[in-house]
């Protein structure tokens, strides 16, 4: 695998010498990043997780029925796998593949369901999951596993690839179980990423604590302030660092100023309407077999196949 940290480095340095500074979302995932997204999924103004939670409950039957009964699961972008065993209920799965980027999340995510379920089978696999990767022999077919939307954090172009590499590691006659946040009022969006309680924005300055931490970084944390805005023809919702004031620092062995209101955009998160959803589908070589929403409309569960 690739070194994380080095590719952390280059990803700072390139992203912060652009007159539009971006870091790539995934970077908001160390350890810590991982625990304060687990808090943000159990706020009051996070709708996403408990209404998928809602759906894969209410559903399970005809998951079971339409995604293939007894197979393994893989899932892409395991984190802590607090809905995998809604799916597992669901489909009756004995093998368990989950993957992620986060290699200690996933050990101690690992360990806790096995904990819990003795009899599973489990293969983890600490990778990116954006291109296609070799699995472990396993009984195919296979179902896949990519709920919570994190198709989201990845722009049209990149969700189509991403989805192709999806069908790709699944291998022939493959399903797959993703959920899609939906469109919505801008007020519910943009209170979703910019919680009362201030996790969404620790979560965002996190990126910065780990640039200090793991790039030798000087950044002032206090010059910064979490922003999350709605863009409705873009049909996303950013979050950016915004400098407070004129500021001057270190990272990765580079020097960097940034006027005040200048910005690091750190996160798209994209939303999708159910038809749009299944276009998504259509374009990566996937078929829409069935999807269900929550009666008011917040989110979509889908299940294609291959
Ligand atoms: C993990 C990408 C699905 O976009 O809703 C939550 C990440 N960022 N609050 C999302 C996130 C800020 C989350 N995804």
């Amino acid at each position: 695998m690739a070194d994380v940290a080095s590719d952390f480095g280059e990803a700072v340095i390139s992203g912060l010498s652009q007159p539009r500074r971006i870091i790539p979302a995934r970077y908001l995932y160390d350890v810590r990043g991982s625990e304060l997204f687990e808090q943000i999924t159990r706020l009051p103004e996070y709708y996403p997780t408990r209404t998928e939670t809602l759906l894969l409950k209410r559903h399970a039957a005809d998951l079971g029925r339409l995604s293939g009964r007894g197979r393994p699961v893989v899932e892409f972008g395991a984190g802590s796998a607090a809905k995998t065993p809604l799916l597992l209920d669901a489909t009756g799965a004995t093998t368990y593949v989950p993957i992620d980027i986060s290699k200690e999340f996933l050990e101690g995510a690992m360990a806790r369901l096995a904990a819990a379920r003795p009899a599973l089978r489990i293969v983890p696999i600490a990778g990116d999951f954006t291109h296609p990767l070799k699995l472990p022999p396993l009984a195919g077919p296979l179902t896949g596993f990519f709920p919570g939307s994190t198709i989201g954090n990845f722009d049209h172009r990149s969700a189509v690839n991403l989805l192709r590499s999806l069908r790709q590691t699944l291998g022939p006659a493959a399903s797959l179980v993703i959920g899609i946040d939906s469109r919505k009022n801008s007020r519910l969006l943009e209170a979703a990423y910019d919680d009362a309680a201030g996790i969404t924005a620790a979560f965002n300055l996190n990126l910065l604590q780990r640039i200090n931490r793991e790039l030798d970084g000087t950044i002032p944390i206090d010059a910064f302030e979490h922003r999350a805005v709605w863009h409705d023809g873009l049909g996303r919702v950013e979050m950016h660092l915004v400098a407070n004031r004129d500021v001057a620092f270190a990272a990765a062995g580079r020097r960097f100023s940034m006027g005040a209101g200048e910005t690091i955009h750190t996160e798209n998160s994209y939303k999708y309407t159910l038809e749009e959803a299944r276009l998504l589908a259509r374009a990566s070589g996937w078929e829409p077999l069935a999807f269900w929403t929550d009666p008011d409309g917040l989110f979509g569960l889908h299940v294609w196949t291959a």
